[in-house]
């Protein structure tokens, strides 16, 4: 019997990005097929689900062009909800990718009006997210990409994006906010190829901006999957480099089309090793997920409901796996190998180095260690069926 009912609370740190619940079920080859839930209906149904945050989109809340009357009376409804229920901005982001304007890239647009549109608006969603106490920014260049490499060096589009970023970074210290950056990769779609597409192109990219200490990552599980790689890894490498801000858990299949599924419903496995990493690392931030119901669903809150029970009993798995007696002593022993040597390599000196040149660490006994790979699956896998 599980240990409790999976029934999320605050202290899970939950958040849902308001898009995936307003999300109506079009896409490229058919139309709607669900009405669109209004942001403060959204909202609401994340409070009264005990959901830590929302995430949000500036024209997820306020339509594009709204006037600054409309604009301020969003603001104050929102506000007021979010006093009401104690549910919190977590993530703001901006729409650089609907409207047309964007159609050619935001910040790597070879239009000059264009980034300066994109900076502005950017400036604008910036205020909102300081009125609504927000500390992580994203930048997803859903648009900042090509299809047809003879249009722009990348190069030129790097410099671009990179000077749009540094002087809305200059933005955020002149104001004094206090937010964050958090850029979200994706290998394509909507373009043929986008800008970013890594976790690893993040981190150096970021090396190159004017206040590398104010920008971290957003990855996503399905933009990992889409690029064939291991969100396991990929999470890792970001939360090793101490830039993991946020989180946007999802499923998808590798290598297709964005799908956007729920956690956990394609593999169970990878979303267990996930869970399993942020609580092994301690992660700070909150747990976003970024899905969306399937197109034959006619409201989003099964898709809530489930995406956070699926990662409090993945999260109970991974406690499961660290009290299995025999995992652990597996990991004892794999991890126990020659003692003595490790860290070796860790504090370089001449003589050290002489010294391990001339070490004797013989790879033909080396090569007899056991490694009881298949069973340590195998209980994993036992633990995930509910065996063990
Ligand atoms: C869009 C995309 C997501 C991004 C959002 C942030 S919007 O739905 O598919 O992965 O996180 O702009
Ligand atoms: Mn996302």
């Amino acid at each position: 019997m599980p240990s409790h009912d999976y029934a999320p609370t605050r202290d899970d740190r939950f958040a849902f990005g308001v898009w995936c619940l307003q999300n109506r079920g079009r896409d490229p080859f058919g139309d709607v097929t669900r009405r669109e839930f209004p942001a403060l209906e959204c909202i609401k149904g994340l409070a009264q689900r005990n959901c830590y945050g929302f995430e949000f989109h500036d024209n997820d809340i306020i339509p594009f062009g709204a006037s600054a009357t409309l604009r301020d009376q969003i603001v104050s409804d929102i506000k007021k909800l979010m006093a009401d229920t104690g549910i919190k901005a977590t993530m703001a982001t901006t729409n650089t990718f609907y409207h047309p304007v964007f159609k050619d890239g935001a910040f790597t647009s070879s239009d000059p009006a264009v980034r300066l549109f994109a900076t502005q608006k950017v400036m604008r969603c910036i205020d909102l997210a300081a009125e609504f106490g927000t500390e992580i920014f994203v930048f997803w260049g859903g648009r900042e990409g090509v299809e047809v490499d003879a249009s722009k060096d990348p190069i030129s589009a790097a410099g671009w994006f990179r000077d749009s970023l540094n002087f809305l970074c200059e933005y955020v210290r002149s104001q004094g906010y206090k937010i964050k950056f958090s850029i979200e990769p994706k290998p394509n779609e909507p373009r043929g190829d986008l800008f970013l597409p890594t976790v690893g192109s993040v981190l150096a990219f970021i090396q190159t901006l004017a206040h590398p200490g104010m920008v971290g990552i957003n990855p996503e599980t399905a933009h990992i999957k889409m690029a064939g790689l291991n969100p396991y890894h990929e999470f890792a490498q970001a939360l090793d480099a101490g830039k993991l801000l946020d989180v946007h858990l999802n499923g998808q299949k590798p290598l297709r089309f964005d799908q956007d599924l729920t956690f956990g419903s394609d593999d169970i496995k990878e979303a267990f090793y996930t869970v399993k990493l942020l609580l092994d690392h301690k992660y700070q931030g909150t747990i976003g997920f970024d899905a969306h119901p399937y197109r034959t669903e006619s409201d989003p809150w099964d898709f809530v409901d489930r995406s956070m029970r699926t990662y409090l009993i993945l999260r109970e798995k991974a406690r499961r796996f660290a009290e299995c007696k025999e995992i652990q002593d597996i990991l004892k022993e794999l991890h126990g190998a020659h003692a003595e040597l490790a860290g070796y390599a860790k504090s370089f000196s001449k003589e050290a180095a002489a010294k391990l040149k001339s070490m004797d660490l013989n790879p033909e006994a080396l090569v007899s260690r056991k490694l009881p790979y298949e069973r340590l699956d195998q209980l994993v896998t036992e633990i995930l069926l509910g065996v063990i």
